[in-house]
């Protein structure tokens, strides 16, 4: 049995002293605190679970810092779409797994330990099929297998370009199935995660602006026992564009009218009356944040309060992939709110740590929505991360994760996902190979761009 002992570790019950882990099959297999180190552990000061990154669109990355250029007018999420379609179009399957490659590289080691990949690229460039309608979800998963992080594939359903069933935009001619094509797609996907450890697969109606209730309905036993996600209320038009289609708000909408419960994650959501916000919470539907693109996009801020205080559960995902820090989306979802109330510590209960709260809350909601890991625990799967605190030698375990989310002296060394370390000294072991070809697609993709 592979031993490690860790210092201090978080538990889903808190912090606990010298504890030894053990390892088998890539699963813990023991958990025991207040253990002295044997010759044989391999020793780390300070262990917590690895988190996961819920919501992605891998190829995203490669536009990341090439859409803040201001256009001619004002811009918006809508014309940043454009820059991004524009970039979605040039894609080969050997860029995007490459881009997928560096990206799940620079997840891991900022501390991901899973991935869910909100998946949509499925077409050749003019939008036929490729001989395997699956050729870039295996780009993924080859990605994840070749990384080593953890993959939860969320293959996209995508049909339409608007509420009312409209025809697709040429520009989204890459996204396009059929229910029928993409039980094909369903399929495929399910044969090419076998050979990944641990993977699973869910299902990603892309929002109710691209699928129509009938398709919803047809795509959703497709899931089977996995999750599904989907993306709502992002941006206050697709609001008004669904109160005109239906008479009712988005979340409002799918609350009454899909089976939504805590298989469930609504990404974003953050256009929500009090009485959504609400029903969302009590339905168990995880709210699926992405603090940084939401940001960086100029979405809104999502009524935490709120949803928190009816039991609402979130996680948290990069979505466009422009910046990778685990510790930073939990420090802009908390300073979002800070901002928009003007008030300070509003995630935590009273007498509790901000960081603790922010951190524990995307453990559990993150486990949720992609049926991962979690919180360390005997059986689960050996996914978690050695924290280099050293500067910070001074300060009680407790008060770590305010100082990694809000400051400094925290940074990632070890990260092992099913027991293997995929990253030391907060360098994934296969950087520099990743980084080359990463480097050659990007030359690619920017000279494209013209
Ligand atoms: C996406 N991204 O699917 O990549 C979307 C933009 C859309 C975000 N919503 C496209 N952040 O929503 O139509
Ligand atoms: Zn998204």
């Amino acid at each position: 049995m592979q031993t490690i002992h860790a210092g201090a570790a978080f538990l889903e019950k808190g912090w606990v002293k010298n504890l030894r882990i053990g390892i088998e099959n890539g699963r813990i297999a023991q958990l025991l605190a207040n253990q002295a180190p044997q010759d044989t552990d391999e020793c780390h000061a300070v262990i917590v679970p690895g988190m996961a990154n819920l919501h992605s669109h891998a190829f995203q990355r490669a536009m990341a810092g090439l859409a803040e250029m201001r256009g001619p007018g004002q811009d918006s999420f809508w014309s940043w779409r454009t820059v991004m379609y524009e970039m979605a179009q040039s894609f080969s399957p050997e860029h995007l797994h490459a881009v997928a490659c560096q990206l799940y590289m620079e997840m891991l080691e900022a501390g991901f330990t899973r991935v869910g990949e909100f998946h949509y690229l499925h077409h050749d460039r003019q939008g036929a099929h490729f001989a395997d309608i699956g050729e870039l979800s295996y780009r993924i998963a080859a990605a994840a297998g070749q990384t080593g992080i953890a993959l939860t594939l969320l293959p996209v359903f995508y049909a339409h370009a608007g509420f009312g069933g409209m025809e697709p935009a040429n520009g989204q001619r890459r996204f396009i199935n059929s229910v029928e094509s993409f039980a094909r797609l369903m399929e495929r996907c399910r044969r090419l995660l076998a050979p990944l450890p641990e993977a699973r697969l869910g299902i990603a109606p892309h929002s109710l602006r691209a699928v129509t209730p009938e398709e919803l309905a047809e795509i959703l036993p497709l899931a089977q026992n996995g999750p599904v996600h989907i993306h709502v209320a992002e941006q206050q038009r697709e609001v008004e564009d669904c109160l005109q289609w239906s008479g009712r708000r988005p979340v409002e909408w799918l609350l009454d009218n899909a089976p939504v419960d805590a298989r469930w994650a609504l990404i974003h959501a953050t256009h929500m009356n009090e009485a959504e916000t609400t029903a969302m919470a009590r339905r168990k539907a995880l709210a699926g944040l992405c603090p940084i693109t939401e940001a960086n996009l100029g979405d809104g801020t999502f009524p935490a309060p709120d949803f928190l205080r009816e039991g609402g559960e979130f996680g948290i995902g990069s979505d466009s992939n422009i910046l990778i820090s685990l510790p930073q989306e939990l420090r802009q979802l908390e300073y979002s709110q800070r901002l928009h109330l003007r008030s300070r510590n509003v995630i935590a209960a009273p007498g509790q740590s901000t960081g603790e709260r922010l951190f524990s809350e995307a453990i559990n909601g993150g486990s949720r929505a992609l049926q991962g890991a979690g919180h360390l625990a005997p059986g689960a799967a050996a996914d978690f991360v050695s924290l280099d605190c050293t500067a910070l030698a001074y300060l009680a375990p407790e008060r770590l994760f305010d100082q990694w989310i809000f400051a400094e002296g925290v940074s990632v060394d070890t990260v092992w996902v099913h027991g293997k370390a995929q990253v030391r000294k907060g360098r994934h072991v296969r950087r520099d190979s990743i980084a080359r070809d990463f480097h050659r697609a990007m030359q690619d993709l920017v000279a494209g761009l013209g």
